[in-house]
């Protein structure tokens, strides 16, 4: 990364992103929410387009100005299309929150029931958890997951749906390591007349590239962060089907938002054109693959994993039997260069602050070109490390090792 023109007016700003990139190239990302965008969709997302306002949408703007920025949102909308098979595409949202902030706006009035999973149990804060606007302007009721086996409870969602009838069933996770059936939720909403959302933020890479089953055919809309698995720039997509295009395009502008990060649009279409190559479904099905290596080997040193196991890109681990808890695990693996969350797990008795597992996930090191043998070294690091979380001495052992991987498998955009 050429930092001189930075450098140049503000070194301190120079130094502390150098800091950050080194950080980024010389530790394990493990964080499954995280990855690296290649040099392309960082370049595209630091360009001139930053400097353009373009309230509205393609042909129809507010401002002069537009010939190619109409052209670049073109271009993402129809590589969205293309790419997940949808019948429109709306590319503006600037997150993942805020998409789904526009879904309910479009399809909701206040007070209205949602039907989602619940955070502690592996959802997402904007799914109507009771501290975000989800919570308070809606009537959020949460579904979770068995005791017995820690998997979604299609019997449960079913009941729930009968008994509240809800008029949006939201499913999708962020922590949450099995494969969801949006068939299954398809057939509940449309069985109690409710609208049904996947949020695919964690899998929308696996989706391209064909590793998990793709909620578009099921959903009457999708919504997703673009910097995860699908590894483009820091952003939001909306797909639905077209009966839904007007209220879905209206909610985003003028709903929610004022002018589009024309810079992010660049960037995600870059990024969906690098996810149509051959390439990205190998990159998916490597995810998968890896993660399940890490999983087996983690679990053969004693981890109990949530669910047992993962079909994603994603592990939870409840530390109980270890005798460690989430934060102190997290905090120990940092100090060896392996960066990962602490997470509650499903009827965990610890605090969000300080839970009982840690979540962990394979995007990042995939696209690093890491494989199944580094992911048992990997294991095998944590087991140590989990084992001895004060052991000073063998942090920086690890942390040394870990350095020396890193080095081998450079990271796109980092270093
Ligand atoms: N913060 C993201 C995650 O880590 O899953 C979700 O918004």
């Amino acid at each position: 990364m050429d930092l001189s023109l930075i450098e140049a007016v503000d070194s301190e700003m120079a130094g502390l992103i150098r800091r950050e990139s080194a950080r980024q190239a010389q530790t394990l990302r493990l964080i499954p929410s995280e990855n690296y965008a290649s040099a392309a969709v960082l370049a595209a997302s630091g360009s001139c387009l930053a400097n353009k306002y373009s309230e509205g949408y393609p042909g129809k703007r507010y401002y002069q100005g537009q010939a190619h920025i109409d052209a670049i949102e073109r271009l993402a909308i129809n590589r969205a299309k293309a790419l997940f098979g949808a019948e429109h595409a709306n590319v503006q949202p600037y997150s993942g929150s805020p998409a789904n902030l526009a879904v309910y706006f479009a399809l909701l009035e206040p007070g209205d029931r949602i039907l989602s999973m619940s955070l502690p149990h592996g959802g997402h804060l904007t799914h109507g958890w009771k501290v975000t606007i989800s919570g308070k302007y809606f009537e959020a009721h949460q579904y979770g997951v068995r005791e017995t086996d820690q998997r979604l409870d299609m019997d449960q969602v079913a009941a729930m749906a009968r008994e509240l009838k809800p008029k949006l069933i939201i499913c999708g996770a962020s922590a949450y390591p099995r494969v969801i059936d949006f068939a299954a939720f398809a057939a509940i909403a449309e069985e109690v007349g409710a609208y049904l959302l996947a949020d695919i933020a964690h899998i929308a890479g696996l989706v391209a590239g064909g590793a998990h089953p793709s909620p578009v055919p099921h959903a009457d809309v999708v919504t997703t962060t673009t910097h995860k698995t699908l590894r483009g720039p820091r952003g939001g997509l909306i797909l639905c089907r077209k009966g839904l295009r007007k209220k879905i395009d209206r909610a985003v502008f003028p709903g929610l938002q004022g002018g589009p990060h024309d810079q992010t649009t660049g960037a995600l279409a870059v990024a969906l054109a690098e996810a149509q190559q051959p390439a990205f479904a190998d990159y998916a099905r490597a995810v998968v693959d890896n993660a399940r290596v890490l999983g087996e080997r983690l679990a053969g040193h004693g981890f109990d994993l949530v669910s047992g196991g993962t079909d994603n890109h994603l592990l939870l681990i409840d530390l109980t039997s270890k005798g460690v808890s989430g934060k102190v695990a997290a905090v120990a693996l940092e100090q060896a260069g392996i960066v990962c969350n602490a997470n509650s797990v499903p009827f965990d008795k610890r605090t969000p602050f300080d839970p009982s597992g840690i979540r962990i996930g394979t995007p990042a090191l995939t696209t690093r070109g890491m494989g199944p043998g580094e992911m048992k070294r990997l294991a095998d690091w944590m087991q140590a490390i989990v084992a001895a979380p004060d052991d000073e001495a063998l942090l920086g052992r690890v942390a040394g090792e870990v350095a020396e991987l890193c080095e081998q498998f450079p990271a796109p955009g980092v270093g």
